[in-house]
């Protein structure tokens, strides 16, 4: 039941949660709230604050205030601030963790942390590439820190990985501090593009990726196109038929609302498998972040029965480590849904 102008996200979560429209004007009025010195006032006026990317209010961490998840804020020990301007699109920044190495921070928000960056990587990438034999083509929106490209190559069926970040800082960046992360750039295979990921798919040929992984950051700011429905035509466009697309979904604790359209809207677009899958990321609010998954109409794609497993090839391609986190086990078990997301997303995705 919704109280009068509040949206009870997911139908059943007991927490209240704005919706997409209310964080836009949340968004502006802490635009307009904001200051030169670095200090923002966010968090719908409780005026928490955060001073060059450090938390005012636990002297020595950082604390990750965001409108997107209201009241919560997960706070990491720092040692260190590596890193620290502003790209033409957003704050870029590392800093030293105690307890969970290198952390880069795009616009006050954890994009990845040494310690736990595979949980992530690894399954935004190999619940698609999995589900598809031989994939030759692929396709990553966003995913400048490399770590996407270093999982697609340990497929040795794959000849070609485009990459489109918007932001050229993060691919430096990345290299220069996350060198284990970025070496996804010394495959061969690679073409990096710097520009707009929307704009590179709707210019690319129709048919031509077997599989497109957009590994963006969150709704509000650069990435905000990469979760609307123009976007996903595009997608759906370049794609082959029967070809895969695995995009960051967002958590089921915090943004159910945001779920629930990206998963109309695929449904609509995609006229093959529309799945929703998800995994543990320590670091990010709530401990968990989603996965879209979809195919074209074409050869029928079951993602939760991967045909191409990864976990038992007897090489990785170009990798230098072995797999952390993902296998075949974790796989399925990613499409297992609590009861109150599987209410919500299963009817729209069937
Ligand atoms: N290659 C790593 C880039 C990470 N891209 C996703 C970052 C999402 C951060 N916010 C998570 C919020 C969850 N609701």
């Amino acid at each position: 039941m919704a109280e009068e102008g509040i949206i009870i996200s997911g139908s059943e979560l007991p927490i209240k949660r704005p919706r997409e429209e209310e964080l836009e004007e949340t968004m502006a009025e802490n635009n307009n709230g904001g200051n030169d010195n670095g200090v923002s006032l966010v968090n719908n006026g409780e005026e928490e604050q955060q001073v060059n990317g450090l938390s005012a209010v636990i002297p020595g961490w950082f604390s990750e205030i965001s409108p997107m998840w209201p009241g919560e804020a997960h706070s990491l020990k720092v040692e260190k601030i590596l890193f620290q301007e502003k790209s033409k699109y957003q704050n870029v920044m590392v800093f030293q963790s105690a307890t969970y190495g290198k952390v880069l921070v795009l616009d006050g928000v954890i994009q990845l942390t040494e310690r736990d960056e595979c949980a992530y990587q690894e399954m935004i990438t190999h619940l698609p590439l999995s589900s598809i034999p031989n994939p030759k083509k692929v396709l990553v929106i966003g995913g400048g820190d490399g770590g996407v490209l270093r999982e697609v190559a340990r497929y040795s069926s794959v000849d070609q990985i485009d990459i489109c970040e918007i932001d050229e800082m993060v691919v430096t960046v990345s290299k220069e501090f996350f060198p284990e992360v970025a070496v996804g750039y010394d495959d061969p295979r690679v073409n990096l593009h710097i520009g707009d990921g929307v704009a590179f798919l709707k210019a690319a040929p129709e048919g031509t990726y077997d599989a497109v992984i957009v590994d963006s950051s969150d709704p509000i700011g650069p990435a905000q196109e990469l979760f609307e429905k123009p976007f996903f035509e595009s997608v759906a466009k370049a794609l082959r038929p029967g070809g895969v697309v695995c995009t960051q979904a967002e958590s089921i604790w915090l943004h159910m609302h945001i779920i629930e359209d990206i998963v109309s809207n695929c449904r609509q677009i995609f006229k093959g498998s529309v799945n929703y899958a998800w995994t543990t990321v320590p670091t990010y609010p709530s401990g968990v972040i989603g996965f879209m998954l979809c195919s074209t109409s074409g050869p029928a794609v079951d993602f939760k029965n991967p045909v191409n497993p990864i976990d038992d090839a007897k090489d990785h391609g170009n990798a230098k480590r072995p797999l952390k986190f993902y296998n075949s086990e974790i796989h399925s078990a990613a499409f297992c849904l609590p009861s109150f997301a599987k209410r919500v997303i299963e009817p729209k995705a069937n």
